[in-house]
């Protein structure tokens, strides 16, 4: 072949890392961390719980026989669990008319008025990933546990959420450090529900592919800031619009008091943020609005370099790479 480009001497090399091209490839995206797993880690309140770690193994099997296409398995959830949920539901409930981004509020009632969201029943992951098919082109597939970074951000190239399916020990309802369907279905799934953010989010997966691991390190930092834990003002007030604060009715009135430390969004300086992902979030960073997060975000990734660019193909499902850099 004539006329390589720099992307197409990487690949030769293969000096190009391997990113999914497909979303059937997120199949081989789903490398757990094994960080907060109850089973390894001596501080989890379900590590002496030998039932909560039977029922977690069971749940946490699905996700690893499931493969890109199927429907995602339902799970007959015990009572307990769905009194856990329903107690975090309701408390959230009465806490978001005052803490909640106005997207948030308009999504979280939809769901409920779609007949998806109550407090009685835990949805399925199914029913919800169907549900924001139609919205805004995003879907769910079942995780685990917490994934790595890199698998994370790609699957998100591709408006796929990779979601945990168990539930948080019962023991600590008001916060938990990993991620849990409580989490993503009170925390995330409202968010992605809304436009700009499923924009936002694909935005940052593209950006990550085949990014160094000190890049992916930044994204992943950046991710933690927003969408995770991000604040931002509207009509003159400071509202949540981060899943980890959205999801723990022990983190959004500490979030959103004057307790902890808050800092204009800045992605230069936000993307090397040190940050605690045991506890409460001693720091915060403030957007001005989502627009404006979202500019920024954008100015931040097309500055990383990469040989090539990538676009998604959303006809196939595939990422195009644009050799032409
Ligand atoms: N702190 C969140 C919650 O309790 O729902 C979970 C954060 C996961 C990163
Ligand atoms: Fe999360």
């Amino acid at each position: 072949r004539q006329n390589n480009t720099i992307a197409d001497i990487w690949c030769q090399n293969e000096r190009l890392m391997w990113f999914p091209r497909h979303i059937s490839d997120l199949d081989n995206c789903t490398h757990i961390v094994t960080k907060f797993e109850p089973e390894l880690d001596c501080d989890h309140p379900g590590f002496t719980d030998k039932e909560y770690r039977k029922r977690r193994k069971q749940i946490a099997d699905i996700a690893f026989e499931y493969r890109y296409g199927q429907q995602i398995p339902r799970v007959q959830y015990a009572d307990s669990e769905v009194q856990a949920w329903g107690h975090v539901y309701d408390r959230l409930k009465k806490l978001m008319p005052k803490y909640a981004c106005q997207e948030y509020q308009n999504s979280f009632n939809l769901l409920e008025k779609e007949g998806l969201y109550s407090q009685n029943a835990i949805p399925q992951l199914e029913d919800v990933s169907n549900l924001l098919k139609r919205r805004t082109g995003f879907q769910l597939r079942p995780v685990s546990g917490l994934l790595s970074a890199r698998d994370f951000l790609a699957s998100l190239a591709f408006r796929v959420f990779q979601c945990t399916q168990y539930v948080r020990h019962p023991s600590k309802p008001d916060h938990s450090p990993e991620p849990d369907c409580i989490h993503e279905l009170l925390g995330h799934v409202p968010m992605l529900a809304d436009p700009i953010v499923a924009q936002f989010s694909q935005n940052l997966g593209l950006a990550s592919l085949g990014a160094s691991d000190s890049d992916i390190e930044k994204f992943a930092t950046l991710y933690w800031f927003t969408i995770e834990f991000g604040i931002c003002k509207q009509k003159g007030e400071h509202k949540a619009y981060g899943a980890g604060i959205l999801s723990s009715y022990g983190e959004l009135e500490h979030a959103l008091s004057d307790k902890p430390e808050k800092r204009p969004f800045d992605p230069d300086k936000t993307a090397v943020q040190s940050y605690t992902d045991e506890d409460l979030q001693p720091l915060y960073f403030v957007a001005e609005s989502f627009d404006d997060m979202m500019k920024k975000m954008k100015d931040y990734a097309a500055k990383i370099k990469r040989p090539y660019e990538v676009r998604y193909d959303p006809y196939t499902n595939s990422i195009v790479v644009l050799n032409d850099k």
